[in-house]
């Protein structure tokens, strides 16, 4: 089950590219700019998640929180494989869910039997959390930890209060049992407690408990406060896409309403806080690991594909990748992360700009363009653009030109590109010069990073 499996072909109709009027020429006295938590986080580029849980034992997506903790039983759990499959595949940050929607706790916790400890997995002394981190710092990834606010299992729940405190009490074993996380994911997924009583979130308590505890942890959720979901769970960021956005357009995770998920695929280039997108998408059809889904892992071209629509177009993609019921990635899974790498390797192998100089010049305000002589003609397939982003995130709309003998044509064009862009460029004859002339800007664009490479993406 998908939370919104759905995209807004209106959404998609903003990709246009133009700035919406009042935009225009509007002026910010200071631009917002990434925390350096939030610049880490954007460059480790793509994480792993870790749906791992109930819902592995009974095969299903959502559970009721009914489950008898007895099933919690992996045979061959090795988080440690998870975190050498990451680290094969190029992820540089690994997040599981300590606790989904059932309610069931992947760690000892004091608020609830209803987790490991009642279960039969390492005698009912086990504590995966615990193994989770142990893992990713033991391959040089960063942890992050997502606890599901709706718990389908805690009697608490609905009784707003009382489980307001319940869950800041989970919150505070996490973030001070584990040492430093990366991020925190807060899912927007929810529905009725017990006796259909609704459960309201005290999010301005949550979010201060986690900047308290655990200072250099990133929040995710639909409305931050430092990075976003980027609107769909099918593995594409919008275009343009954002960085910059009003809060007020998503102000609570899982508000629905016209507009949200525009603005969450989106952003807005007038909004007044840094809150970069992250895309969250799975490997398989399924969050959790399903038997029968062993032979539906997505493609190497569709994982490339996600990645040009996400990391290519100025997101961080959150790539899911489901244990077992045994406790290991399926062998399908580990395979195709490799396959993922090579891919990437292959097509990023060599910059065939490397070394050469890349003349700016301003042209007006928010105008410039950008040379490059290649000193020799060559035959790129995808060019890689980035903005310095410490600096925050400034043009809106670019063209790529290149040049032979015959003289110039349009390569690719392009809306925003922030912290990276990704263009796979129109075939043709091999170019000596290339251009890339920023055509609209929100304030005065720095100075562009160029990569060009010569395989298109399969
Ligand atoms: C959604 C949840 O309902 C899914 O089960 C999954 O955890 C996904 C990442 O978020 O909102």
């Amino acid at each position: 089950m998908r939370r919104r499996d759905f995209l807004h072909t209106a959404a998609l109709a903003l990709a246009a590219g133009t700035l919406p009027a009042r935009v225009r020429g509007f002026a910010q006295a200071v631009r917002p700019r990434p925390t350096p938590a939030q610049l880490a986080w954007q460059q480790d580029e793509l994480a792993l998640f870790v749906h791992f849980g109930m819902n592995t034992f009974t095969d299903r997506e959502w559970g009721d929180g009914r489950e008898d903790p007895a099933i919690f039983a992996p045979a061959r759990l090795d988080a440690r494989q998870w975190a050498r499959a990451a680290r094969a595949g190029g992820f540089r940050a690994m997040i599981l869910t300590a606790k989904h929607h059932d309610g069931f706790c992947l760690w000892p916790t004091r608020t609830t039997r209803h987790g490991v400890a009642g279960s039969p997995w390492r005698g009912g002394q086990g504590d995966l959390v615990r193994e989770f981190v142990d893992a990713c710092r033991a391959e040089g990834l960063r942890p992050g930890l997502y606890l599901s606010p709706w718990d389908r299992n805690n009697p608490a729940y609905g009784d707003s209060p009382r489980y307001n405190d319940l869950y800041c009490d989970q919150l505070t074993e996490l973030l001070t049992n584990y040492g430093p996380l990366a991020e925190v994911w807060f899912d927007g997924a929810n529905g009725e407690g017990p006796n259909g009583k609704k459960q309201v979130y005290d999010w301005p308590r949550v979010w201060a408990l986690v900047r308290r505890l655990q200072p250099g942890a990133v929040m995710f959720s639909d409305a931050g406060p430092d990075a976003r979901w980027c609107g769909n769970e099918q593995g594409s960021a919008g275009d343009p896409n954002w960085s910059t956005m009003d809060p007020a357009a998503v102000s609570y995770p899982g508000v629905s309403g016209p507009g949200v998920i525009e603005a969450l695929q989106h952003g807005n280039p007038a909004g007044a806080v840094w809150r970069p997108a992250e895309v969250d998408t799975s490997i398989r059809p399924g969050w959790f690991h399903h038997p029968a889904e062993d032979a539906r892992v997505t493609s190497v071209d569709r994982l490339a594909d996600i990645y040009l629509g996400s990391v290519g177009r100025n997101a961080k993609l959150l790539l899911n990748v489901p244990p077992t019921r045994e406790g290991v990635l399926h062998d399908h899974d580990v395979a195709r992360l490799a396959d993922f790498h090579d891919r990437r390797r292959a097509l990023f192998a060599e910059d065939l700009a490397a070394g050469r100089r890349v003349d700016w010049t301003r042209d007006g305000d928010r105008r410039a363009v950008a040379h490059l002589d290649l000193g020799r003609p060559v035959t790129a397939g995808m060019i890689r653009l980035e903005e310095p982003i410490a600096n925050g995130q400034a043009i809106a709309r670019y063209v790529v030109e290149g040049s032979d003998a015959a003289g110039w044509r349009v390569l690719s064009r392009g809306t925003t590109i922030g912290y990276a862009r990704l263009d796979r460029l129109a075939p043709g004859a091999p170019v000596r010069r290339v251009r890339v002339t920023i055509e609209e800007a929100v304030a005065a664009p720095d100075p562009i990073a160029i990569e060009l490479f010569a395989t298109a993406a399969g």
